[in-house]
């Protein structure tokens, strides 16, 4: 029908629209009605596109119409105006009509595609899990435990007095020097070894028997290598009670070493020297890398040193009030970094502290 509108359009005469009104008024009824079927067909929102274009896009038909205006006569604009107006009012409305409610359609789609299942489980974040060093501390405390040793705590910060002095460490000890120890004022520092916590706890438990504890924490010197960090962790271990022979140090750290390590480790005592333990002696273990066939790791030896141990100095019993002739005890001090580099084979004491996820994930 378009195109016999066109034509009568085409052929009109200046002032004969009147005549032809009503021709025309029928032909654009006859096109509305089928335009109003097309729209009222409509399955989406593409399709609606070609109708809008085909009456309203640049070249659309009622566009086009609108260029006859300027054909006309000053008494004929009016009067086409009307008509053409009442068929492009009702197809714009319906036409708006139709897209609104398939838009509504479509959007409805969408949310029902995308409808989010609430019951679902959800997906997890990724758990994280002990730092390599918390795992040793733990499992190196329940050892203790289940032989009747309590957990006790010291000071990070402490008193010159605890540190060094109460351990008979005289004035002139070389680690009492400003090079290896971190002073925080004459008589204050960060405490260089969980030590200190001996002469606390006997303190505390005087005239009590046994002290029985074990004590970890963090600990402080001027160090720093592949293997010795400024801080790095400690267990302080301490029996006082009456007749404590060196032969019980030797059995508790038998038993440890084995707990830790296994049961076919053996262990060495090397006598050393330790201003607070009277013998002293450092702690091998059979090194489980080499069998004993000497390998890199035990320095091509067979051991490796894990801890200082010795028999309480009478000194500093005395200095807690016990009778060094009535009571005895034994101490030993381990680096938690040490046994943890030996029982998971690392090889740099810094990877215990740089937080690296590709590290921490393997523990
Ligand atoms: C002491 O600290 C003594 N207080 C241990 C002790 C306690 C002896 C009770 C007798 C009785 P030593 O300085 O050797 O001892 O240190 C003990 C352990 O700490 C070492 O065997 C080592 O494993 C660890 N260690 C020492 N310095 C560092 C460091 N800078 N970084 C990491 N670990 C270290």
């Amino acid at each position: 029908m378009i195109k016999e509108i066109n034509t009568l359009l085409e052929e009109l005469q200046p002032d004969t629209l009147k005549e032809k009104a009503k021709q025309l008024e029928d032909m654009l009824e006859t096109e509305k009605l089928e335009a109003l079927k097309l729209i009222e067909e409509l399955s989406n929102i593409e399709e609606s596109k070609e109708i809008q274009n085909k009456y309203f896009g640049k070249k659309g038909f009622v566009t086009k119409i609108m260029k006859y205006m300027g054909k006309m006569s000053n008494e004929d604009k009016p009067l086409l105006g009307k008509i053409i107006h009442d068929f492009k009012v009702e197809i714009e409305n319906n036409l708006k009509n139709k897209v609104g409610h398939l838009e509504s359609l479509a959007i409805n789609e969408k949310l029902l595609a995308e409808k989010i299942d609430i019951t679902l489980p959800g997906k997890g974040g990724k758990i994280g899990h002990k730092h390599p060093l918390t795992l040793v501390e733990e499992e190196i405390k329940e050892i203790f435990r289940r032989i009747g040793f309590t957990v006790a705590e010291g000071y990070e910060i402490e008193e010159d007095y605890f540190n060094f002095e109460r351990l008979n460490i005289p004035k002139e000890h070389p680690a009492r020097e400003m090079q290896d120890t971190f002073y925080l004022s004459e008589d204050i520092v960060l405490r260089t070894h969980t030590s200190p916590v001996q002469a606390r706890i006997m303190d505390k438990m005087h005239p009590q028997l046994p002290v029985k504890i074990v004590a970890p924490g963090k600990v402080f010197r001027r160090d720093d290598d592949s293997t010795h960090s400024p801080m790095f962790h400690q267990i302080e271990g301490l029996l006082v009670d009456k007749n404590i022979t060196f032969s019980d140090l030797k059995g508790i750290l038998l038993y440890l070493v084995q707990a830790i390590f296994g049961k076919d480790r053996k262990i060495r005592l090397r006598p050393s020297y330790f201003p607070f333990t009277e013998p002293s002696a450092e702690v091998d273990v059979s090194c489980g890398n080499c069998n004993q066939e000497g390998c890199r790791m035990c320095s091509y030896t067979g051991w490796l040193e894990i801890l200082g141990s010795g028999m309480v100095h009478p000194r500093v019993l005395e200095m807690a009030g016990y009778d060094p002739e009535e009571v005895t005890g034994f101490a030993f001090g381990l680096g938690i970094e040490r046994i943890a580099m030996l029982k998971y084979g690392i090889d740099d004491i810094r990877l215990l502290y740089e937080n690296d996820q590709r590290f921490l994930e393997q523990f």
